[in-house]
């Protein structure tokens, strides 16, 4: 078991070494999340919420050393099986990295040096004993190496994970971005911020480890129904006119009150200057995007070619995309969910009819259209939080992207819905924060929220899970005043 665990080390030690960018751990862990079915998938990320990556990589962890463990007891008896396992493990993370998209055969660098390790150090470990050299000894030493092994392994995931060649060119870009400022008066007190920041920004994508890409070999090619293929370099892309704009980004997946949501200052290109230069044909009605890692989605053209601003996003926040949020270039579109339009690590766009293709997450009994639903959260009082009888402060949030919010209101212990005072917001493309203030007598209260938006559609009270298109329904908190 211990030399298993040596050659996994080695392995990952490797990948860091030769920039490899996604170890067998994380290949394998990849085709697990692939295999996955949707509904299982959906399970992990309401059960674990943003924890299903660790979590799946502890298992993969586990499997495996239970492996080596039943691969070390067959030696006792059998040691040409134990060999035969051990290579055929190898095998298998061998065919798990050559089939990512984005690595090629050098990729067989690492398992072939991890076997090769685990394989010498189980026949030293295993050879006859002789009085100089006790069992004893060599399971001390075994154990050294183990942990020296494992520490060097640990130490190459966390710096391959940061420091990467690609985070040096990264820190070194010159972005024309102006520096965000949220404009006064959006963000009230009590409340998360109206611009998120970066670092608190959800994640959610179907990777282990962010595919590692460098800006100056990037290329994005745009084909299918167009009249001139184009590939652009991110030199190219940022010769073209720069636009900035505040747009709230929210996932399929996240629950009536959840936080899979998000806004912050996005700059980059318009989509529509792009495709107007490729030239559109008649018939079109999608652009199938794909990532470098091989993720795709399918986006309504009207979204991508109408007056809204969707954005081959180069920033975030006035910095360059962090790798996690897609670096370099990703797409972000007001008023569609994530899944099918807002494409990290993006790498090709095809022009093309929705009748003619399929996608990631639609291939998993998604919807194919999705636009964002009418949705509104409240933040304060905190979930079965304590507040003092009397004037009790409520606030919260609420979007509908690209449509824009006219009202809030709440209602406490099933009353009358009340009007809400609503925050200013610069755009309809953003989540707009609204607050008031109500008496409550001392007791258990319950208090929920409902927003209309500026079409005069009232969100509805119905609830709907986050399958197939976006859950519906009022979010409504319980808390306590004394
Ligand atoms: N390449 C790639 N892009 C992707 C995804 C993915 O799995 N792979 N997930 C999408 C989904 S479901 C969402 S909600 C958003 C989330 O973007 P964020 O992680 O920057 O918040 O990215 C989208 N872009
Ligand atoms: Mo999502």
């Amino acid at each position: 078991m211990l030399a298993g665990w040596i050659g996994l080390a080695v392995g990952e030690i490797a990948t860091w070494a030769f920039g490899i960018g996604e170890s067998p751990i994380d290949a394998i862990g990849q085709w697990i999340i692939q295999l996955t079915p949707g509904a299982a998938v959906e399970a992990a990320i309401a059960a674990l919420g943003q924890a299903d990556k660790p979590v799946l990589v502890l298992l993969v962890l586990a499997t495996v050393t239970g492996l080596f463990a039943l691969l070390g007891r067959l030696g006792d008896t059998q040691p040409m099986l134990t060999g035969a396992g051990f290579i055929a493990m190898s095998l298998v993370a061998a065919v798990a990295l050559v089939t990512r998209p984005g690595l090629g055969p050098s990729a067989l660098v690492v398992p072939t040096l991890g076997l090769a390790t685990t394989l010498a150090v189980w026949w030293w470990a295993t050879r006859p004993k002789t009085e100089a050299q006790p069992e004893r000894r060599t399971v001390l030493q075994l154990s050294g190496l183990a942990v020296l092994a494992v520490a060097g392994g640990s130490a190459a995931r966390l710096i391959g994970g940061t420091s990467s060649a690609a985070e040096t060119a990264r820190s070194r870009l010159q972005l024309p971005t102006t520096n965000p400022r949220a404009p006064s008066g959006t963000s009230l007190p009590g409340l998360p911020p109206w611009q998120t920041p970066t670092a608190d920004f959800y994640r959610i994508d179907t990777r282990l480890m962010p595919p590692v890409i460098d800006p100056r070999t990037w290329q994005l090619r745009v084909h299918g129904l167009v009249a001139r293929e184009l590939t652009l370099t991110f030199e190219d892309l940022l010769r073209r006119e720069f636009t900035e704009a505040w747009i709230t980004l929210n996932c399929v997946s996240n629950p009536v009150g959840g936080d899979l949501v998000g806004n912050a200052w996005w700059s980059g290109v318009r989509v529509a200057d792009i495709l107007a230069e490729a030239g559109i044909q008649d018939g079109a009605d999608a652009i199938l995007q794909t990532s470098r890692d091989g993720w795709t989605c399918a986006t309504p053209l009207q979204a991508v070619t109408d007056d809204r601003n969707a954005l081959l996003a180069v920033a975030m926040n006035g910095e360059p995309l962090p790798v996690r949020h897609g670096f370099p270039v990703r797409m972000i579109v007001p008023g569609l969910y994530g899944f099918v339009s807002a494409t990290k690590w993006l790498v090709d766009i095809e022009v093309t009819r929705f009748a003619d293709v399929s996608a990631y997450w639609t291939d998993r009994g998604w919807a194919e259209q999705a636009p964002v639903r009418l949705a509104s959260r409240i933040d304060r009082p905190a979930h079965r939080g304590r507040v003092a009888a009397g004037p009790v402060a409520f606030g919260g949030t609420a979007w509908h992207q690209h449509t824009g919010i006219a009202a809030v209101e709440i209602s406490v212990d099933d009353g009358p819905w009340q009007p809400t005072q609503l925050a200013r917001t610069p755009t309809v493309d953003t989540w707009v924060q609204w607050s008031a203030e109500t008496e409550v007598a001392p007791g258990e209260h319950g208090v929920r929220v409902r927003a209309t938006s500026l079409n005069g559609e009232v969100q509805t009270g119905d609830s709907r899970p986050v399958a197939p298109d976006g859950a519906t329904g009022w979010h409504e908190r319980r808390f306590i005043a004394r």
